[in-house]
């Protein structure tokens, strides 16, 4: 059975998500996240890093590839568009767009603002980080 390693207030809920409303049998494992204090791969996952997915002998971190992988092999075409249809573009844009986009800069903003905590001493970092946000909602909104 698939096994997926959940905390609260992660990425994770974008899989569990996924396996809940394909209604895809699944173990889960909750761990507590620890915070990263400057290391990184720590988490209490196979993988150190949550989510993490564990199907038999595969073992996945990345949730985006965790959702394409679950489509593909459990999916039995549902929510995912056919490669020839019309809407794949779409699909494929925003299911990548959230690690690919959208997270780079509001990482940059968490990282210093929650675990680092020195903001004010990087306010070019901060400035960057929330027009690179602005102008991401607004240019892609004008496409889809
Ligand atoms: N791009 C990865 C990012 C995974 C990731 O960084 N997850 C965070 C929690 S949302 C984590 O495990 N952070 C702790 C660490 O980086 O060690 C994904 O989409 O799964």
């Amino acid at each position: 059975m698939l096994k997926l390693y959940v905390a609260l207030g992660t990425r994770a809920v974008r899989v569990r998500w996924l396996l809940e409303e394909l209604e895809i049998p699944h173990e889960l494992e909750r761990v507590t996240f620890k915070p990263t204090s400057g290391r990184f791969f720590i988490q209490d996952t196979p993988t150190g890093k949550i989510p993490t997915l564990v199907d038999d002998d595969v073992v996945m971190a990345e949730s985006g590839a965790m959702i394409e992988y679950i489509l593909e092999k459990y999916g039995r075409g549902r929510l995912a568009p056919a490669a020839d249809s019309p809407l794949r573009a779409r699909y494929l844009q925003w299911s990548l767009y959230a690690e690919g986009t959208a997270f780079p800069p509001l990482g940059v903003l968490v990282w210093l603002t929650i675990y680092r905590t020195d903001a004010e001493q990087h306010p070019e970092l901060i400035a960057d980080g929330r027009e690179r946000i602005r102008l991401t909602r607004s240019s892609l909104k004008m496409h889809w």
